[in-house]
């Protein structure tokens, strides 16, 4: 698949993309028997929350090796239907992940997550260009009482806003000043709630300001997000380096795959 010039344009303009049913219902039931399977994994790059103590975050399942690596979502970024637009809107095909996660917003108790622009941290880890894209798929309906994302359309373009260490919510966070998020929201457009179904894909910037409130309703809101950097975008030297489930120092040129390839990948599995 490849996106269209309007669909270029669009994401131009606004900061996303959303693209409906990009993965089929025997994938989505895939992609979450895999996320079931890796939310049992103790590990330092599974964070969890609430009494329940639920994954919040699931990091590095892109990878095969690792305690979260899985072949199957080592495919799903090599999907030609998703390397080939990452390839179209960062213009460059020398390209790899700087992280990839599963954030489980589970039923009631799953958390906010504060407005901010993902480039506030990916800077820090030392990448120079906020040239990064991210695709998240979208594994159930995520809905407002399910505490889906907002995105202010067009906020990519306005600059960057210096963000502060948020240490109020279960994962300590990179988020942006009170007063200057009223400023974006009240002279920029009004945010959007990204809604939809399992399947549908989200394209987005990394200076788009967005965020997410606590999930409300009584079902999990469960997204894969894969974050696209150019290879000669790769982090710099920083002192005090995240670990690299967050900040990925394989930076081997990702090739495309067979578009089949979850479905091959689960029937080797099992
Ligand atoms: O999953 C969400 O609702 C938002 C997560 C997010 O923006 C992030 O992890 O940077
Ligand atoms: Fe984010």
């Amino acid at each position: 698949m490849l996106l269209g010039s309007s669909e270029l344009a669009n994401f131009d303009r606004d900061g996303f993309l959303i693209i409906r049913k990009l993965f089929s219902e025997e994938e989505v039931f895939i992609l979450r028997k895999e996320a079931a399977r890796i939310a049992q994994v103790e590990a330092e790059c599974v964070i969890r929350e609430g009494k329940s103590k639920t994954p919040k975050i699931m990091f590095r399942m892109h990878e095969t090796d690792g305690p979260t690596g899985s072949k199957i979502y080592n495919a799903t970024p090599r999907l030609p239907r998703i390397l080939r637009p990452a390839i179209q809107l960062l213009q460059d095909d020398q390209l790899y992940l700087h992280h990839s996660k599963i954030n489980l917003k589970s039923a009631i108790e799953g958390s906010v997550w504060p407005w901010h622009q993902d480039f506030g941290q990916w800077q820090l880890d030392g990448i120079k260009n906020p040239d990064l894209v991210t695709f998240m798929i979208m594994l159930d309906d995520a809905t407002e009482l399910g505490g889906c994302l907002y995105f202010q359309p067009a906020s990519h373009k306005s600059g960057r806003i210096k963000p502060f260490w948020d240490e109020t919510t279960p994962y300590k966070f990179l988020a942006l000043p009170p007063d200057d998020v009223q400023r974006s929201l009240r002279e920029g457009l009004a945010p959007v709630p990204i809604t939809g179904k399992p399947g549908d894909t989200v394209i987005f910037h990394c200076n788009l300001l967005h965020a997410s409130g606590q999930n409300l309703s009584p079902t999990d809101r469960w997204q894969v997000y894969f974050c696209f950097n150019r290879v000669s975008n790769h982090p710099s030297d920083v002192e005090q380096p995240r670990p690299d489930y967050v900040r990925s120092l394989n930076w081997s040129v990702m090739e495309a795959v067979d578009d089949t390839a979850i479905i091959q990948a689960e029937a080797i599995i099992s």
